[in-house]
């Protein structure tokens, strides 16, 4: 079978690539299977301590792809609930729960999925040629992969329903200005820059900064003193880390840290 996904673990780096130029890596069952795989062995290996998402050719990802949508008369209609139940949930899931920073570096177009799995990862960097399309109202869908919870929270509601309702292009420099993405760079020091940060991250507190993840994301459903009791738990376990204890001495010692990830 065709390498869809491409997935190179090194010096606690596990760069994923999305390998289906020719449809500007959109997402096929095969595809599906291969990046399910390549998380699973990411979180499975206690060495890795960033993730970089990436896509080659000249697109990130053009969502699901569509040749699978197309239904023949008297064909069944394909059950999408199905699909985002069993394929794209799981995914996002995934890459929210992964226990470490999650880069993603859009080096192209990403349209429908393939813009909200980009704006669920933690750090996203962006081409200043690439761009964002919710394209899923133009062929009568709604946005997937949390793009109607992720959306609203980053942009507001006014853009978020402006992006959604109309399916236009918004280039990587406005996704930058609108604070839906951490960076918009020049195309080539894109993948340059997304390494530097990933090799960064890779000589970070991998556990403290993985629960800083945790915490960000349980503030969407907390009040104020709910959240402060979130803290409270999560400042516990990030006590009790390897890391924190180097972290001081560095810091009492005037040194550089040498953070294990533990
Ligand atoms: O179904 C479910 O399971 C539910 C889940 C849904 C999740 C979704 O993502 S729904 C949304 C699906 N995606 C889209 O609707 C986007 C479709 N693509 C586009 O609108 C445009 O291609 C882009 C805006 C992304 C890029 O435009 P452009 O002009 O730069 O490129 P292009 O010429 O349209 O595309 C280049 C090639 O990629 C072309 O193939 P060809 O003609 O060279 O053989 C095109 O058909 C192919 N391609 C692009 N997107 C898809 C695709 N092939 C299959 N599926 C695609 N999504």
């Amino acid at each position: 079978t065709e390498q869809s996904v491409l997935l190179d673990i090194d010096q606690g780096i596990a760069k994923v690539t999305l390998n289906r130029p020719d449809s500007l890596n959109s997402f096929n069952v095969e595809m599906h299977k291969q990046m399910r795989a390549a998380l699973k062995s990411i979180r499975n290996d206690a060495s890795v301590r960033v993730m970089l998402l990436t896509g080659n050719g000249r697109g990130f990802c053009a969502g699901q792809d569509l040749s699978d949508r197309t239904v023949k008369p008297g064909a069944q209609v394909p059950d999408l609930g199905i699909s985002i139940e069993q394929y794209y949930n799981p995914l996002l899931q995934a890459l929210r729960d992964l226990p470490m920073p999650v880069i993603c570096a859009v080096n192209g177009v990403a349209a429908g999925a393939g813009a909200n799995i980009a704006l669920a990862c933690d750090i996203t960097l962006a081409a200043r040629s690439a761009s964002f399309v919710q394209a899923f109202c133009k062929i009568g869908l709604i946005p997937d992969c949390g793009g109607t919870w992720t959306l609203p929270r980053a942009v507001g509601m006014a853009r978020a329903k402006g992006l959604a309702l109309l399916g236009g292009k918004l280039s990587a420099e406005k996704a930058e200005q609108w604070g839906m993405i951490w960076q918009c760079v020049e195309d080539d020091a894109l993948q340059d820059e997304a390494m530097n940060l990933a090799r960064h991250f890779a000589t970070q507190p991998t556990k403290g900064l993985a629960m800083i993840k945790r915490a960000l994301h349980a503030s969407a459903n907390n009040t104020f003193e709910e959240q402060a009791l979130v803290e409270r738990d999560l400042q516990r376990l990030a006590g009790r880390s390897d890391d924190f204890r180097e972290g001081v001495s560095a810091f009492t010692e005037k040194r550089t840290p040498k953070f294990t990830g533990k």
